[in-house]
């Protein structure tokens, strides 16, 4: 990535030693050959709206060719990079995070997760051999989309609700409008001053969507915070996936499951390379509380709106913005 500048410490830098609670029993570990899966889910989705999945059943040859397929890409040079076009909203991005001015020490490729749209940016920046990536790509979605909705039926289950797939369901319709993120974190020759404060690789939010399934190389960054406000590292693993709660998800459930709020912290001397996968429903899908999560006299926490109604809201929003604070009912 050519960063010509350093980072403007004034947009980049959080405070260094930011608060670890003491009663952090650490990132909830979910087996999903274990038939104890489902109900780990939804504790970890109420607790932390966040957790690790092992047996996974996603071939680790998806994962390795997507990822060398990606490291190819960032190393091209910049010009060609940009041959993807600006993000809006798919495209090359370098530093620049949406359009309200947020900004990170990154640069990344957003994609929909509907391959066959891709393939015209994959054209202009792979001439006439763009079939290794686009491959790469389709595989690694296939398989990481069929996990996240046999998640998202474990969830249904974990939570005695019908029918199972429910929320999988507004991942598998054709309508469905989720998108596909590559992160390249650069290493920040700031951060091997032992003095200088952390820099952002990617600032704190949450995800608009349904359900997002992140995974990284071993380098970390990622942070997780919890209720009380504390941020918490995420230990790296390359060999498996982490699953985060999206907004809409929160919705569907009232409130029950909390959507996590997430950053990333640049590295000093690795690299970090993250591919994430957003599950979003279709445009015209109503996201409202489930009858069936809510309980006797419960009443929906939320005002009615469509998925299309809250993405336009969000695209319009900081990424730090409470954006379902606009949608609660007082
Ligand atoms: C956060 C989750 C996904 O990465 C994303 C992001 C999107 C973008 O990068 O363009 C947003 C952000 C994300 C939420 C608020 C808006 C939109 C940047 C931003 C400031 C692709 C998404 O769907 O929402």
């Amino acid at each position: 990535m050519v960063f010509v500048t350093k980072p403007p410490t004034e947009n980049f830098s959080y405070p260094r030693g930011s608060k670890v609670s003491k009663f952090f029993a650490g990132i909830p570990l979910v087996d999903l050959s274990k038939p104890d899966s489902k109900q780990l889910i939804v504790r970890a989705c109420e607790e932390f709206g966040f957790f690790k999945i092992i047996n996974h059943g996603v071939p680790m040859e998806f994962i390795t060719r997507l990822e060398s397929e990606a490291i190819k890409f960032f190393s091209l040079p910049l010009s060609e990079k940009e041959k993807a076009g600006q993000p809006n909203p798919f495209g090359y991005g370098n530093k620049h995070i949406g359009k309200n001015g947020d900004v990170g020490w990154v640069e990344y490729l957003l994609l929909t997760a509907n391959i066959e749209s891709n393939s015209q940016r994959f054209l202009s920046v792979f001439g006439q051999n763009p079939e290794e990536f686009c491959s790469a790509l389709n595989d690694y979605i296939s398989a990481v989309k069929k996990m996240a909705c046999e998640i998202l039926e474990l969830m249904a289950e974990g939570l005695k609700i019908q029918p199972r797939n429910v929320f999988s369901k507004l991942l598998m319709d054709e309508q469905s409008d989720s998108y596909f993120r590559l992160n390249h974190y650069p290493p920040c020759p700031e951060l091997q001053d032992l003095s200088a404060r952390n820099v952002i690789g990617f600032g704190a939010h949450t995800d608009p969507q349904i359900i997002s399934v992140l995974r990284s190389n071993n380098t970390s960054g990622l942070q997780i915070s919890l209720r009380d406000g504390n941020w918490i590292p995420v230990p790296p693993d390359h060999n498996s996936f982490f699953i985060n709660v999206g907004d809409s998800l929160q919705v569907l459930t009232n409130g029950r499951f909390q959507s996590v709020r997430h950053r990333v912290l640049a590295n000093g001397s690795k690299s970090r390379v993250s591919m994430i996968y957003f599950g979003g429903p279709p445009l015209s899908e109503k996201i409202a509380p489930l009858q069936s999560v809510m309980k006797g006299e419960e009443e929906s926490m939320y005002k009615e709106f469509t998925w299309f109604e809250y993405k336009s809201t969000c695209y319009n929003t900081r990424l730090a913005d409470n954006r379902l604070g606009n949608f609660e009912r007082i």
